[in-house]
Order: structure tokens, then sequence, then C-alpha cells
């Protein structure tokens, strides 16, 4: 058993995106090329030499192979102290509960999220730091630039480590720990909700059912749902990892969980159905009759949070992507608490969180999360809905009226272009981008533009500047068209296309939101010209 010094060149191509490292399986099988972006992150953070360092993956094929590296890799370059999550799950928001309950220096989470998986599939790792949130901008810079120039890597060599055996074992310097999945989770959850509650609720004939796609949430949702809250076995469907996530998209949007809404659409639909995705960080709600889009979410959770156990000393403050609709910030302004708008990424929200400025946050990627943890939480998602209905007796469609009610409603879509040559992708983007300046005065369907930019961000608590985050044609509260490339795809380019109209009338909440769409998606083609410049005449998404 030895430190072996293994000499590589470097590949080009380790830029992270959105959340990491995303690439084809095939991409990541290349010879180094997993071990050159690992090595990379040690050369980049050395406080996690003699730390302690969180390793966990969503169960997707290749998981245990990189769990492994990542292991001897971790030994090789002085890591003291290793938890793995058993059998290599951990779950993203998991992960990083236990980085931050460990006082971990860090955690290299391997999952491509949602995207497919199996060996034509994609995959993926990220490194998350110390406090349990992804690498901010700053640092994912540092491990491009020195991916770029690595020459070698240190790996330690027949350390053989049982990941699927939860104990601990000591190899030369390195204390080795397995852990149980879902434990510290589980006890996270308890803290913030009221079981009990929400157990009384259950066992009074209130149906659940999550979908765990086959991907890592089933044991978490196994165990909570099922084993703490009394919900029937039937209540978790597709409740096993498989490494391919039996084949599916585990997306859980009205695309690929269009079973769901038939579902919700049906007599005697549950009275909440939820989803989450591969790695556990994306959620999708919906009630008897209703689905519940993820800014609608966002600003209904925020709007009850203040009654569930872990949250009842108040908001701090609300945060949201750009893109994400702008119906939390009728909540904030309700609360009077400030309302934060960040770039895509939930890297963004951290510094808030860790500053104590932000209670919730949420983006329109099917994402939200509190201040409990540094990632969002599809599962805490569930429960804090499952909690609402308890406390309020009120159905999911119930709370979603008297929102609109009292808010207004924010009709939202957003339509996903993919797989697009990147020069056709970047054309859409510079015609639309060249229509901005002459906008702002004019008209767009019935409303005034009052702004039209590209959008940039500078982090209030380190001061650091994102531009090129996204371009906006806004029409005061009334309508907003936002355009932005998604950093997650792995094949093309995939153009983001975000619309929202606002109506505050309480005759004009019923409509359909493709009805209450038409005008923008009419203006939205003259502005950026999809169809022309890419050849599609209609996108591959709308969710
Ligand atoms: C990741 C990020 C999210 C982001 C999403 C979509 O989510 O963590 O913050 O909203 O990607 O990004 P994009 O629009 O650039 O594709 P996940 O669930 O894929 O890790």
């Amino acid at each position: 058993m030895a430190i072996r010094e293994i000499s590589s060149s470097p590949y080009l191509d380790q830029k992270p995106g959105t959340a990491g490292l995303r690439k084809k399986v095939s991409v990541f099988q290349q010879p180094h090329y997993l071990e050159n972006f690992v090595q990379a992150v040690f050369d980049c953070v050395p406080a996690l030499k003699g730390a302690t360092l969180v390793i966990g993956g969503d169960g997707r094929y290749h998981n245990r192979d990189a769990i492994r590296v990542v292991v001897a890799m971790a030994m090789a370059n002085g890591v003291g102290r290793i938890i793995i999550g058993q059998g290599g799950l951990l779950s993203t928001p998991a992960a990083s509960h236990l980085i931050r309950k460990h006082d971990a220096a860090g955690g290299f989470l391997l999952t491509a999220s949602h995207n497919p998986a199996g060996p034509d599939g994609d995959f993926g790792i990220k490194f998350n730091i110390a406090g349990g949130g992804q690498a901010g901008e700053g640092l994912t810079q540092r491990i491009y630039e020195r991916s770029k120039a690595i020459d070698g890597y240190r790996i330690y060599e027949g350390a053989n480590v049982d990941i699927d055996r939860r104990g601990t074992v000591v190899i030369d310097r390195t204390s080795i720990e397995v852990v149980d999945c879902v434990d510290d989770y589980a006890e996270l959850m308890q803290g913030l909700f009221d079981f009990d509650r929400i157990a009384d609720w259950i066992s009074r004939g209130n149906g659940v059912r999550f979908d765990a796609m086959h991907a890592v949430t089933g044991p978490y949702a196994q165990r909570i749902l099922v084993e703490q809250l009394g919900a029937p076995a039937a209540a978790v469907i597709n409740a096993t990892p498989l490494s391919d996530f039996g084949g599916g998209h585990p997306d859980p949007n009205l695309v690929y969980g269009k079973h769901l809404f038939d579902l919700a659409m049906s007599e005697g639909a549950p009275a909440l159905i939820g989803a989450s995705d591969g790695d556990g960080d994306r959620n999708m709600i919906l009630g008897k009759g209703i689905f519940i889009s993820p800014g609608d979410s966002l600003a209904m959770l925020a709007a009850h949070l203040p009654r569930l156990p872990g949250y009842r000393s108040g908001l701090r403050g609300i945060a949201r992507s750009m893109p994400t609709s702008r119906a939390a910030d009728h909540v904030a302004k309700a609360l009077k608490v400030p309302l934060y708008e960040t770039p895509t990424g939930w890297k963004f929200f951290c510094n808030l969180l860790d500053a104590g400025d932000v209670t919730i946050c949420g983006e329109e990627s099917f994402g939200t999360s509190s201040s409990h943890t540094r990632e969002k939480d599809g599962l805490w998602a569930v429960l804090a809905w499952l909690n609402t209905l308890a406390v309020t007796g009120q159905s999911v469609e119930q709370i979603a009226q008297q929102h609109w009610h009292r808010y207004g409603r924010h009709y939202y879509a957003r339509h996903d272009y993919e797989g697009l040559k990147g020069p056709d992708a970047e054309a859409v983007m510079q015609a639309f981008s060249g229509t901005l300046g002459a906008l702002p005065g004019h008209k767009l369907g019935d409303w005034e533009v009052t702004l039209a930019d590209e959008f940039s961000y500078q982090d209030k608590v380190d001061g650091s500047l994102a531009t090129g985050q996204g371009l906006r044609v806004v029409c005061g509260d009334h309508a907003r068209i936002v355009l932005r490339l998604s950093g997650t795809g792995t094949q093309g380019a995939t153009l983001r296309v975000y619309l929202e109209r606002y109506e505050s009338d309480p005759s004009a909440l019923g409509w359909t939101v493709a009805d209450a769409l038409a005008p923008l998606r009419t203006a939205l083609e003259s502005l950026a010209r999809i169809g022309e410049l890419t050849g599609r005449n209609a996108p591959d998404l709308v969710t």
C-alpha cells in the first residue's frame, strides 16, 4: 500500500457549469479525466489537508468507481477523516448537511442531477466548500485554471474500502467512516417540522404520493414518509435507487412527471403529490386538481413557513434567482423582509444564507430550500407542504386560491430549446440583446417596457460581480421575458426562455397559463427570432 504519483496530461474542457462538472459517462471514463479534476480541487483547497471530507453521490452509473477514486485520492492528499454515505449514496442536501454538521472542509458530490444515467448517460462531480455550499465563482475558476495546467495526481493504492458496510476503519493516517445515508438528514427534518401533526393528518386518510424516480431519495422518503410519518408503503413509488434510474429521466416537471400530473387530475387523487430528482435537490408539488409552479411554491411556502416549528421566529429574508417568477416578492413585501434577486445557480444564495440574511430561497428549476442546509432540498419542500396542509387544514388548491386572491397570480412558463448548435443559440442571444436598447418606453403587447438589460449581480457579502447572467425585458410588475443559456447541459446549447405575467384582478386569476402568456409568446418571436435563427418552430420542453 503506497501513495503513487501518476503523470497525466491536462484536459481542456473541465470548466464547471451552473453546478459542477457534467459530461457524458464516456468523457469521465477517459484515462485520468476524473483524477485530474479531483487533483485540481485538492491543489486549490489546501484546507482539506488533515481535515474532514464528505463523499457521496446519487447512485448513478459510474458512481461507485468514481467514489473509489476520490477516496483513494483524498487519502493520498492527506485528508484526515472521510465520511462516505453507505453504498456511495448521499442526496445533495444530505451531503451538504453532513459537511455542516461535521465541520468538514468540503465534500465531493458525484452527480449529474436530473440528467439521465447509464453507460450512455451523464455523470458529474461538484465540490462543496466548508459550510456545505457549492464552490463559488472564484474557486470554480481557479479549479478550472488548475485543471488546464495539471501534470499529475496523487493516489493511494490498495486501500479497498468497503463502502457498503457501515463503520470506521483507519488506514495509515486517514479515518474512513461509512455512515447511513438517511440518519442525520431524517433527524434534521424532525427538528424542522411537526412530525406528530403530519402523522395525524396522514392517519386521518389524507393521501400522499411521492415519486423517488428510482433515484437517490427512495431511502429517504421510505424512512421519513413511511416509517416515521406512517404513510402506507405504496405512498412512495419508484423507491429503489437504480444506476440507470430505471431508464427514466429523473427530472420532476410537467414533462417527465406527467404521470403525476395525470394522477393529480384523476378521481381520488391524493391530497399531496411530490417528486424529487436524481440527486434529491429538486421538487415537484401537486395537489388534487392542481400543479403548483416552483415560483408559486416558493411564495406559498414563504407565506406559511412561520407557522412551522423550525421557523417560528419568522423569516429573515427571501431569495430567488432572477428568472424565477416574482410571486415571492409580494410575500416579502407583506412580511416586511428583504427580497434578494440573484443569478441562476444555488451557489449565489449561500453567502446570503451564511450571513443570516435569508431564510428561504427558490428557483424556477424546481428548487426550494431553507437555511437548514446549503443546497436545494426536494424532500424538505414536500415535508414543508405536508406540514402546511396539516397546520392549515386546507387543501393544496385552497391554499393556492387563497394566495392568489391575496397577492395576485404570476402566470409563468419556461420554454427550453435543447441541443442547439452553439452559434445558433448565440445568434438568438445576440438578436435579442440587439433589441434591448430601443425597448424602454415602447409597448410590449399591452404593457410598457420599463427595463431591458443584461442582468448582473454584485454579491453584497464578498463584493464579487457576476456579469452576463441573462437578458431581460421587464414591463413593470406586469410582465417579463427573460432569455439565458443553460449551464448544465452536456450536449450542444440549451436556450431557456422564461415568460411571466402578473394579474391581480380576481376575474383574471383562473386563466390557463398558455392563454395568459400568449401575448408574450408573440412578442418573443419578433424580438428573439428563434424560429428563423435556429430552425426550431417550437420549444422541446415547456415547464
Ligand atoms: C442546477 C443548479 C441550479 C440551477 C439549475 C439549472 O440545478 O444548482 O441552481 O437553477 O442547475 O441551471 P441551468 O438553467 O443553467 O441549466 P441541478 O438540480 O441541475 O443541480
